[in-house]
Formats: structure tokens, sequence, C-alpha cells
């Protein structure tokens, strides 16, 4: 039968190079931040992953089976420049090339995403990365190098992959000094700053280097509701959505701090070193959509001004005194990882969004990592996970219907990948991947209920 989705959505899934590519020194790819994350004991690093550089082929074919119709990846910066700049590898590109020609080939629109957390070493060795200016330029010229090479395939481009969060993070920023949180916070908002005017400067780059190119951000927004009715909570929740799931949007699509994020700044002694001719590069090249990666959202109360805020860096943070406190909502399921289970935030988001700035959405992530048993007989029963994405995907047909302009959905993840929080203990896929944080096993790849349940999905374009 029909679904509801128009004609021509993009029913995607996602990954990101190095959670599964592997072949981390192969064929001149060059160090990144992400390859010398320490791992806890045991965990699985990125150095095999899921071997996808040698098994994209098999992976593609999966794809096709699937019936998607766009496979949203990112390119591995250090593959195609090993130390982040200069000399360009050939090697890196011939790889992206086979596989943008085998996803072709199969009728799945490639989505490509210029830098997901790899950030390459040496070019924090170089000049601190991120936190010198010189950064943008580095960055223009690694994704110019895209947009020449491949624009005549992909139309769709995303800049960074959640800024939002590599900024709180400071081994992604390729700090490995324990800085004292002030000064954190002064370095990651300096990197932030010039992020912003990369962003711009490569969405200007895009818009004249690659015909009917679609570039934007991918942000993970968690909307924040309020934990009562009480005034003061309701205004916590707008006070933290203002800090934390807009303030680098208006940056990105008006060019402006918002008044209160640069208050914010300000008193914490962090607004960044600025110029004025920045700021108008950001508001007369505004994104094309919105990249939105949605995992869960959040509860907030108000914080008392005298409150003693737990602080730290490497974290997002759970409480600002006197403004605004995370807090559990009997209503909102949390995962084992506590992550907020409320699929009503996508629509607020898409929604929220919209309203403020005008773009369409492209629904960059979303999804459900769990704790999956393959059995013997090759299936995964992840009834759990088709609850959480047709819950979400039900918010989402609602808001297409409505009238909201939504591009696409590419679910997190198509595989089994090596995740960021919790090695292979963590699972998103709708194909499961046959090892775990000690052993590699066989890495064979078996098909999940959810993939049966996401290939009904897209043949009925959404009615499942
Ligand atoms: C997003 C990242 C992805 C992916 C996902 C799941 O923040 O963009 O790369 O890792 O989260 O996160 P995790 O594996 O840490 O649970």
């Amino acid at each position: 039968g029909n679904g509801e989705f128009p004609p021509g959505f993009l029913f995607g899934a996602s990954s990101s190079a190095y959670q599964i590519e592997g072949a981390y020194d192969e064929d001149g790819r060059g160090p990144s931040v992400m390859d010398l994350l320490q791992r806890e004991d045991g965990m699985a690093d990125y150095k095999v992953a899921a071997d996808h550089y040698h098994r994209f082929e098999e992976d593609i074919r999966l794809m096709g089976e699937l019936g998607l119709k766009a496979y949203r990846f990112s390119f591995s910066w250090t593959r195609i420049l090993p130390e982040g700049n200069g000399q360009v590898n050939p090697e890196g590109l011939k790889f992206y090339d086979k596989v943008i020609e085998m996803l072709l080939k199969y009728g799945i629109e490639p989505i490509v995403t210029i830098y997901h957390f790899d950030y390459p070493q040496r070019l924090v060795e170089q000049y601190g990365g991120w936190r010198s200016r010189q950064s943008i330029g580095d960055y223009a010229e690694y994704a110019s190098i895209l947009f020449k090479h491949f624009g005549d395939r992909v139309k769709y481009w995303l800049t960074i992959n959640e800024q939002d969060h590599v900024i709180h993070l400071p081994e992604r920023l390729g700090i490995r000094a324990l800085l004292d949180e002030a000064e954190f916070d002064r370095i990651s908002q300096q990197c932030s700053y010039h992020m912003c005017v990369a962003t711009a400067r490569v969405i200007r780059l895009c818009h004249e280097l690659v015909p009917g190119g679609q570039i934007g951000p991918a942000m993970n927004p968690m909307i924040g509701i309020p934990a009562s009715g009480k005034p003061a909570d309701m205004l916590a929740a707008a006070e933290y959505n203002e800090l934390a799931s807009y303030y680098l949007l208006d940056l990105h699509c008006k060019g402006m701090f918002s008044p209160l994020y640069a208050k914010y700044l300000a008193d914490r002694g962090c607004f960044p070193e600025i110029e004025v001719a920045d700021l108008e590069e950001m508001r007369r090249n505004p994104p094309d959509f919105i990249g939105v990666n949605y995992y869960m959202n959040q509860t907030v109360q108000q914080s008392p001004a005298d409150a003693i805020a737990p602080r730290g860096t490497g974290v997002i943070k759970r409480e600002e005194a006197g403004i605004y406190a995370l807090t559990s909502n009997p209503h909102v399921p949390e995962s084992e990882w506590g992550w907020g289970i409320c699929p009503a935030g996508l629509k607020m988001a898409i929604m929220e969004l919209f309203s403020r700035y005008g773009l369409p959405a492209l629904i960059t992530e979303n999804g459900l990592g769990d704790r999956d048993e393959l059995l013997p007989d090759g299936t995964v029963r992840d009834d759990y996970r088709i609850g959480y994405l047709s819950a979400h995907l039900k918010e989402l047909r609602d808001c297409v219907v409505t009238g909201y302009p939504v591009i696409g959905y590419c679910l997190w993840s198509f595989m089994d990948v090596v995740s960021g929080h919790d090695g292979m203990n963590k699972r998103y896929g709708l194909v499961y991947l046959n090892r775990n944080d000690k052993e590699l096993l066989d890495l064979g790849r078996f098909r999940k209920d959810s993939f049966h349940w996401y290939a009904r999905v897209i043949a009925t374009n959404g009615a499942e």
C-alpha cells in the first residue's frame, strides 16, 4: 500500500568512517584524534571496527537488499589528507569513488559528512587544531577537494557532525592535557567559534563548486521540556534550549549570538575572539537544511542561584547554577545508558527548528543502542529497536503530513559499529556485526529483525 511520506522521501541509514572502516593505517591513511583515544580497559578501539574498508561491497549489497534510498557516511579526513593539509592521498579518494559508484548502481543516494569526529592528529600537532584560526582554511581546503572530486555525484553534504558535542569532549578536540574547567571552556568556545566560521565558508564553497549541492550542519538538539508546570521550571527549560539546543544554530543560520548565550559566555570569561566580518560571512551563507541527530530529550528544572553545580570538563553540563538543572522524568523511560526515550521530542525538534530558522530538516541519526544477542540460527530478535524506531517514525510522519519540510530520515545505524560510549556493547545496527570488544571473531554480518521491518517500511513508503 501507499505510505503517507511523499514520493522521493529519503529513507536511509547512517554510519561514520572511524566507527566502521577499520584499516586505520592502510593505503597511506594518517592518524586522527580518534585513533589515539584512550579507551577503557577491554573496550574495542577503532583499528578494525567493522572492517568496512575491506568489506564495503558486501555491505552495500545488503543496503541494496534492504532497499535503502539513501546512505549517510563520512569521509575519513586523514585517508584523503594524511597530514590534515598539504598532500592529497589518491588512494583515499579512490576508496570513496568505489563506495559512491556502487551506491549509485543500487540507486542509493549518498549523503556525506565532511568531518565526523576524526580530526587529523597532525593539525593538532602543527598548530593546535581548532584552537587556531588556521584551522578554518585547512578545513575549507579539505572540503573543496571533496566538492571538486565528488560534487558531480553527491548532492547532499553535511559540514561537521555534532559540533555541539565535539566542543565538550577534550579528546575530540585533540586536547590531552588536563585543563581546569575555566581554561577548557575558554579554549573550547574559541574552537567552536572557528567551526562556525569554517562552516559558513564551506557552505559558500559548496554552492560555488557543486551544482545543485545542498549542505547543512548535523546537530544534536536535545530539546528540554519543563519538569513541572511551575513558571520557574518552564523558564529554565526555555533557557536551557537557548544555551544547549539553539546557541550554535543561531550562529550558523543567522550569524548572531543569542543574547542569553552571549551573556553566559561573557559572565564566564569565555566569549571568543571574533571578527565582525565572520558574522557577516555566516549571515550570507546559511545552510540549506538542518541535519538533526535525535536520540533523546531532556527534562529541565530551575536551578537555584546558590546551587553548587557539579563541574568538570569533558561533559555536557548537567546544571548551570541559577539557570537550569537536568533531571529525570517519570513519564520518559530511560535506556540502560540513561538516555531519555521520548519520540514526541523529535516532533518538537522539527517544529521548533522550522519556526526558528525556516529551514527543512534532514534526520541524520536516530536509533536505539542496546545489547543484542545473536541466536544460534543467525537471527537477532530486536523488537525493542523496532518499537523505538517505529514510534519515532510515527512522529516524523505526523510532521511531514502536517507540512513541515523534511528531506529524509537516516537512522543510526546501518550496521553495528563501535559505539562512542560503550564499544561493542551498545549496538544500533539493522545488521549485526559478529565481533565483540575483545575478539574480532569472523566479523560476519547478520540481518536483525529490524532489518526486515525497515525493508517493509521502505517498500511501503512508510506505511509499514
Ligand atoms: C552520535 C554520533 C554517532 C554515534 C551515536 C551513538 O552522537 O554522531 O557517531 O556514536 O551518537 O552514540 P553512542 O555510540 O556513543 O551511543
